[in-house]
C-alpha cells in the first residue's frame, strides 16, 4: 500500500481521533477520578475506529471543516464505546476481553462500567451540542436528533434488545436483517450521514449517502458474523466463537458460511453502486467499504 494509500490514511486518521478523544475526555486528576480513569481506559488506545474513519471519509465529500469532523468523529466513537462497555456486562454478553484487554467491569467493577457507558453517552451529545460546531444551527440540531435516534430504542439499543431476546431462537432472514440494521447498522449509517452534514450537501446526494451507509452498516455485521465464526480470539482481540456458544442467530448460522460470504460480496457491490455519482471525492468511502469486507479483525 503506497504512502498515499488507505493504510497510511487510516493510520493518520486513527492518530487524529486518538488525540481528539484524549483532549475531550475528562483528565484522570479531575474528580471523580476512578470514573474518569475508567472512561479513558475504555476509550483510548484500541479499536479500529471504523465509525470515526467513516466520518472523516464522508466529510471529504462535503469539504467539511476538520475541527467539526474531529468532534463528530469523537461523538460517534463515544457512543460506540459506551455500547461495547454495556454489552460486555454480565447482564448482557458477559465478556472478559475487549480490544485485547480485560473488559471495563473486570478491570474496574460492574457499577463503574455502567456509569462509564452512561457518561460516555452523555459526553457524546455534549460534544455535538457545542456552540458553532457547524455554521448552521438548524443543521446541527438535525445531527443531534439523528444520532439520538440511531442510538436509542429505534436504533442501536433496540437492536441490542432484539439480539438479547433472539438467543436460542430460530428467526427469519428478515428478522435477522432488521436486528442487525439496528444493533450495528444504525450507528455506522449515522457516522456516514453526520460526517457529510459537517459540510453542505444536496438532499439527493444525502439520500445516496444514506443508502450507502445503510448498506455498509449491514455489511459490517455480516462480516462480523463471519469473523466470529472463522477468526481466532487473539486476532479479534475479543472472544471468538461467542455467537455459536451463546446460541445466537447470525448470518452464518442462518445461511451457512459460503452464502454469508456471497451476501457480503453482494452488499459490497451495492455499497459501491450507491457511490457511483460521487466521483473522486468518495474514494476513501469506497476504500473503507473494501476494508470492512477484507478485514481480518
Ligand atoms: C448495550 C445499548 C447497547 C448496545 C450494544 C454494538 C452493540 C450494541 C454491541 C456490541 C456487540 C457486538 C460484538 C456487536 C457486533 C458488531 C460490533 C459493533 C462489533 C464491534 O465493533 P468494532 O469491530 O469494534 O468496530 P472496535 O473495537 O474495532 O471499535
Amino acid at each position: 500500500m503506497s504512502e498515499h494509500g488507505l493504510g497510511a490514511w487510516m493510520r493518520a486518521r486513527q492518530n487524529q481521533i486518538e488525540a481528539a478523544l484524549e483532549q475531550r475526555l475528562p483528565a484522570v486528576h479531575i474528580a471523580p477520578q476512578r470514573l474518569h480513569e475508567a472512561m479513558r481506559y475504555a476509550t483510548l488506545g484500541g479499536g479500529k475506529r471504523v465509525r470515526p474513519l467513516l466520518v472523516f471519509a464522508s466529510g471529504e465529500i462535503t469539504n467539511a471543516a476538520p475541527t467539526a469532523l474531529d468532534t463528530v468523529a469523537c461523538a460517534l466513537e463515544l457512543i460506540h464505546v459506551y455500547s461495547l462497555v454495556h454489552d460486555d456486562l454480565p447482564c448482557m454478553d458477559d465478556d472478559t476481553l475487549r480490544r485485547g484487554k480485560p473488559t471495563v467491569h473486570v478491570e474496574f467493577d460492574d457499577a463503574t462500567a455502567l456509569l462509564v457507558g452512561d457518561a460516555l453517552q452523555t459526553l457524546a451529545f455534549q460534544l455535538l451540542a457545542e456552540a458553532g460546531l457547524v455554521n448552521d444551527a438548524a443543521r446541527q440540531l438535525i445531527m443531534i436528533e439523528h444520532l439520538a435516534r440511531a442510538s436509542g430504542s429505534r436504533g442501536m439499543a433496540g437492536g441490542q434488545a432484539l439480539d438479547l431476546s433472539a438467543v436460542g431462537l430460530q428467526i427469519s432472514r428478515a428478522e435477522l436483517e432488521f436486528m442487525h440494521l439496528h444493533k450495528t447498522g444504525a450507528l455506522i449509517r449515522s457516522a456516514v450521514l453526520l460526517g457529510a452534514l459537517c459540510g453542505e450537501i444536496d438532499p439527493p446526494q444525502l439520500e445516496a449517502l444514506d443508502r450507502f451507509g445503510k448498506t455498509i452498516g449491514l455489511l459490517f455485521q455480516v462480516v462480523d458474523d463471519i469473523l466470529d465464526a472463522e477468526a481466532d480470539t487473539a486476532t479479534l482481540g475479543k472472544t471468538a466463537g461467542k455467537d455459536a456458544a451463546h446460541n445466537k442467530p447470525t448470518y452464518v448460522t442462518l445461511l451457512g458460511a459460503a452464502e454469508a460470504h456471497v451476501l457480503a460480496a453482494e452488499l459490497r457491490t451495492q455499497a459501491h453502486a450507491a457511490l457511483a455519482d460521487f466521483g473522486a471525492s468518495a474514494q476513501r468511502l469506497r476504500e473503507l467499504t473494501d476494508f470492512i469486507v477484507d478485514r481480518s479483525f
